[in-house]
């Protein structure tokens, strides 16, 4: 049976464009406030560009003690050496993800309904994560807002396996979601809008959300 993957309660993401920073240097910052787990999100480099910064990124991630998990890329993972992947509806079938990256990987897998996590709770993955659940302009063309109701939802559909909210998660609802059932909540642009902020903005969360 796989060790249970335990997120922390605060999973922050990376985004360059909304922070204006490198990902090494994203990293650094939340590692500042005290973040355990960190991804790596990129939606614009080229897989050249997104392996040279993350490599960059690992490294510093390594110093610091940080795990990091590559969204969508599991070539990347591998080719880095990374704790995981993180894979959307439309990305590689985790099942060919884990053969890729084998036992000890991380894999978390993005759902955006009771039906789509229902259906992946036979998946080899590690952790599921449901959103949006509030309104967000972070993601392109995001899925219908699930809500609290929704957190619920899944918390039931998959019983104590860990779960992650997404989506217009902000310092001041993020007990709601931890509430409603999720572990772990992750945020991008709460966190990342004002870069000076990062490390605070990640040491309240992990130190007020109950
Ligand atoms: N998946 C569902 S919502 C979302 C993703 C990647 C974007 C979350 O970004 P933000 O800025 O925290 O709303
Ligand atoms: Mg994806």
């Amino acid at each position: 049976m796989r060790v249970r993957f335990l997120l922390p309660r605060v999973y922050p993401i990376s985004d360059t464009r909304i922070s204006r920073l490198s990902h090494a240097e994203q990293v650094a910052l939340f590692a500042d406030g005290g973040a355990t787990v960190v991804q790596l999100r990129e939606k614009h480099a080229s897989a050249w560009e997104f392996y040279e910064q993350a490599k960059a990124a690992l490294e510093v991630a390594k110093k610091r003690g940080v795990q990091v998990i590559i969204n969508d890329r599991a070539d990347i993972a591998l080719a880095l050496g990374a704790a995981g992947v993180h894979l959307g509806q439309d990305d590689l079938p985790p099942e060919a993800a884990r053969r890729l990256l084998g036992e000890d990987a991380i894999i978390g897998y993005s759902t955006h309904s009771v039906t789509q996590i229902q259906a992946a709770a036979k998946l080899p993955i590690d952790y599921f994560a449901i959103g949006p659940i509030f309104p967000t302009s972070t993601k392109e063309n995001p899925d219908p807002v699930v809500g609290l109701g929704g957190v619920r939802l899944a918390r039931e559909a998959i019983g104590g396996r860990p779960l992650v909210g997404i989506g217009g998660i902000s310092p001041s609802n993020a007990h709601s979601v931890i509430r409603a059932g999720a572990d772990s909540v992750a945020l991008i642009s709460a966190l990342l809008s004002d870069p000076e902020k990062i490390p605070e903005t990640v040491e309240l969360l992990l130190t007020t959300v109950p």
